[in-house]
């Protein structure tokens, strides 16, 4: 059967989700940025959101040039925080895993995935689960996505590229072809600066140039192998399977306070739902864990972290609500200062002894 392959990237990642938590910001070009703290403006634009694009910043671009370039039009400044997206984005590939096959997450925004099964094949029906997916992520993070769907991981990348921002592309196993052919030769995954110039050189610029090639002539200036890789990806047939992603090694959720506060009850009460979190991923993946941390984050913005280690390692719910609560009583004694965030990490699993089935450690406690 052919293979639905699809890949999903969501827009501008960062300065979005920044715009999803301030909704003011939307009309504004937002940077978010890196700084390395030598100078105020020392650093670099991590991305920008396509208001800010508009007026040719992007990632990468230190920040003294992109405000240069945003002056007078009141950009929006923002510091990066990673800990922040990194939720988010636990939360969104947590939503795809449910709707797919199987699901690679291949960055913090992005994940190809596989949907041959669940749809039988049917491109027709491949696009409206796409539009379902798309819908979804608006729905839970209020965040838009770009998809692509094709029949090998190539060609989905290429048409969500294409989509983006905010589109879905769909290209049939037939279209392929016409697709494919007119794109220039340095977008094909795989294709850096260095393959792009050789082929340049041998006067190849579209992919069509590329996938008329004999094997012999690619071979005289690439390796056997990657000759195969680019005539099989230029013909849209490459074989590359989507990967179910490497098991976690940790689960956290950190929360932002209503107010800073140094009592460990409020900061635990607050951070009740992240406790919940972890402790159903615990039990969803079957799991349990030997290390629960405790993450504050001061109002200076330093990070303190305190941890226990249990000898069997545990899932029980009430174990972590305790623990959890020990250890900020812990942390706010040597903070000395009030917790502006506060966070839960679970690691160091192990297989649940004798899991039967996910309904045995769902059940409610009798
Ligand atoms: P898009 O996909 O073109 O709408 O925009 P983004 O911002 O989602 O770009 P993408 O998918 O390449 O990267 C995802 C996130 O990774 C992005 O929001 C910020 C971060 N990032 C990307 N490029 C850079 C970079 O050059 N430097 C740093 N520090 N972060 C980057
Ligand atoms: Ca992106
Ligand atoms: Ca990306």
């Amino acid at each position: 059967m052919t293979r639905v392959i699809g890949h999903v990237d969501l827009d501008y990642f960062y300065a979005q989700v920044e715009e999803v938590e301030d909704s003011s910001l939307k009309s504004r070009p937002v940077i978010v940025c890196v700084f390395s703290g030598r100078t105020e403006d020392s650093g670099v634009v991590s991305t920008a959101n396509y208001v800010a694009r508009g007026f040719g910043v992007h990632s990468g671009m230190p920040i003294a040039l992109a405000r240069r370039k945003l002056g007078g039009k009141d950009p929006a400044v923002i510091k990066m925080d990673h800990e922040k997206y990194e939720v988010v984005s636990g939360r969104i590939m947590q939503d795809l895993e449910k709707e797919v096959d199987l699901l690679e997450p291949t960055g913090i925004d992005e994940a190809f995935f596989d949907i041959t099964t669940s749809i039988e094949g049917d491109f027709g029906r491949a696009q409206e689960k796409a539009a379902s997916i798309k819908k979804l992520l608006f729905e839970n993070e209020h965040l838009t996505c770009s998809i692509g769907i094709g029949r090998s991981k190539v060609v989905a990348k290429l048409a969500s590229d294409m989509a983006k921002p905010g589109g879905l592309m769909v290209v049939a196993p037939n279209g392929t072809a016409a697709f494919m052919s007119p794109l220039s030769a340095s977008k094909l995954y795989g294709v850096g600066p260095k393959t792009a110039a050789v082929l340049d050189h041998m006067g190849i610029k579209t992919i069509g140039d590329l996938a008329r090639l004999a094997p012999a002539e690619l071979e005289n200036h690439f390796g056997r192998k990657f000759s195969a890789y680019l005539l099989s990806a230029s013909a849209g047939t490459d074989s590359d399977p989507v990967v179910v992603g490497l098991e976690p090694t940790q689960f956290s959720r950190i929360i932002t306070l209503k107010r800073d506060t140094r009592d460990p009850r409020e900061a635990c009460a607050q951070l009740s739902e992240g406790i919940d979190y972890v402790h159903g991923k615990l039990l969803f993946l079957g799991r349990t864990s030997k290390t629960i941390t405790a993450i504050g984050i001061l109002n200076d913005l330093s990070t303190k972290t305190k941890s226990r280690t249990f000898e069997p390692p545990t899932n029980d719910l009430n174990t972590i609500r305790e623990t959890t609560l020990l250890l900020f009583e812990e942390l706010s004694g040597v903070a000395g200062k009030d917790f502006r965030r506060v966070g839960v990490r679970v690691s160091g699993f192990e297989k649940m002894i004798d899991q039967t089935s996910l309904s045995e450690f769902v059940r409610p406690a009798s």
